[in-house]
């Protein structure tokens, strides 16, 4: 960062802090992981720079011929991931890619299922605080009371009641594979589309560790910077029958022009994701979820929908009296961080919920596997039982310090 310490040294000093708390802590944001190699370099390069409205050999920019080349790699290398038939790898996050598909798919007013927020699903998918429930009429499902999974039955139901245009399925905070054959044919039921985001488990699909929603899906979205370790970004696949749709209402319908810089990492991330160590990795990451399952449920843990087949467990912490904010803080005060969650069924604000989100993605990336999930386990055991314990603290502190010297970042 020569130059940035010299143009801005605050911003460089921030920049080099953030760095040190990544290397020195342990990241279980089930929602994050660290970069492939390559990802930090494609985001900092000279397409930074390029305007490039529109799309390859149709922008309203000139210079474009590097971006064009550059844009359809990333394409191809992204249909050929996951099977699809087209991509669109403009959209800026994951909102903005199910923004692109709503407004592609859908009229102002139409009726749409989706996941119910509080039951694991996204803010995207027209909850309350989000403009999405402004402009398309969202009806919610959710998931059985006993076996806290989806309630597939009570969708169909719906379904038949409501005759919505489009299901969504997909999720934040569900830990349990989803049946898209089983949706697919409630949609089909009533004429609806059926849209997937798979942001969360994108890169356990890619390394085809966990089905794919590809062959049931009208489109599928997803981001490119959690278990698929990229850098950020959102992508929407689709059938090519929508492939115009979709391409307008990403530009110029939702979007100017497309972060370059952002496509360049999508490319790169296409492309790793694509190798064998990739799918060990994803391998590893959902073993060490189901580790980290097992290790915690050994010591009396409740997790919701009693375990885990993806990268996350959802841990219900009300048997043990401590809110997800006050777990939250007392492992972040250690150097393990980690995030509050609603709960299904629990109906409350989720700054006062008992849930508690952890995922493996990250410590996957560092290598960690088995032994270092079980020490992190008990970790987090110490710190819930004792939150303010300044003696325990101090002591997972140096564990912490001396784990992440033995698994330095990846890159
Ligand atoms: N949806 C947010 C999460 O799962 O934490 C991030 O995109």
């Amino acid at each position: 960062m020569r130059a940035l310490t010299t143009s801005d040294p605050e911003v460089a000093a921030l920049i080099r802090h953030e760095e040190e708390r990544l290397a020195a802590t342990i990241d279980l944001i089930a929602a994050e992981n660290h970069p492939l190699p390559g990802i930090f370099e494609a985001l900092g390069s000279a397409f930074a720079v390029k305007a490039a409205e529109g799309y390859p050999a149709a922008r309203y920019h000139a210079g474009c011929a590097h971006a064009d080349a550059l844009e359809d790699l990333a394409i191809r290398r992204c249909c050929a991931l996951f099977g699809a038939e087209h991509a669109n790898v403009q959209p800026h996050s994951g909102v903005a890619a199910n923004w692109a598909v709503y407004f592609a798919a859908l009229n102002p007013g139409d009726r749409v299922l989706a996941m119910r927020l509080s039951h694991g699903g996204h803010l995207s998918h027209g909850a309350a605080a989000s403009v999405t429930s402004r402009c398309f009429q969202f009806e919610h499902y959710g998931l059985d009371p006993d076996s806290e999974t989806i309630d597939y039955d009570a969708i169909s139901d719906l379904a038949a009641r409501t005759r919505p245009r489009m299901l969504v399925a997909g999720a934040s905070a569900y830990p349990r594979l989803i049946d898209y054959a089983r949706l697919a044919e409630i949609a089909a039921g009533v004429s609806a589309l059926f849209m997937v985001d798979m942001a969360h488990i994108a890169g356990l699909v890619a390394a085809g560790v966990i089905p794919s929603p590809l062959p049931h899906a009208d489109y599928v979205t997803f981001t490119t910077y959690k278990t698929l370790g990229g850098g950020r970004g959102g992508v929407i696949l689709c059938r090519e029958k929508y492939r115009s749709a979709i391409d307008r209402s990403v530009f110029p319908g939702c979007q100017g022009t497309p972060a370059v810089n952002m496509i360049a990492a999508k490319a790169v991330c296409f492309n790793l994701a694509a190798q064998p160590d990739f799918r060990t990795r994803q391998e590893q990451t959902v073993a060490n979820a189901r580790y980290l399952g097992d290790a915690l449920t050994e010591r009396d843990y409740r997790l919701v929908a009693g375990g885990t087949d993806n990268h996350l467990v959802l841990i219900d912490l009300r048997p043990r009296g401590i809110s997800g904010e006050h777990a939250e803080n007392a492992l972040a005060a250690a150097g393990l961080f980690a995030n509050r969650n609603p709960l299904p069924f629990e109906n409350t604000h989720p700054n006062r919920s008992g849930g508690l989100r952890l995922g493996t993605p990250a410590i996957t990336s560092r290598g960690m596997g088995k032994p270092e999930v079980e020490l992190i386990a008990d970790w987090i055991d110490q710190l819930l039982r004792q939150p303010d314990d300044p003696a325990v603290r101090r002591s997972v502190q140096s564990g912490v310090a001396e784990l992440t010297r033995d698994f330095p970042l990846p890159c």
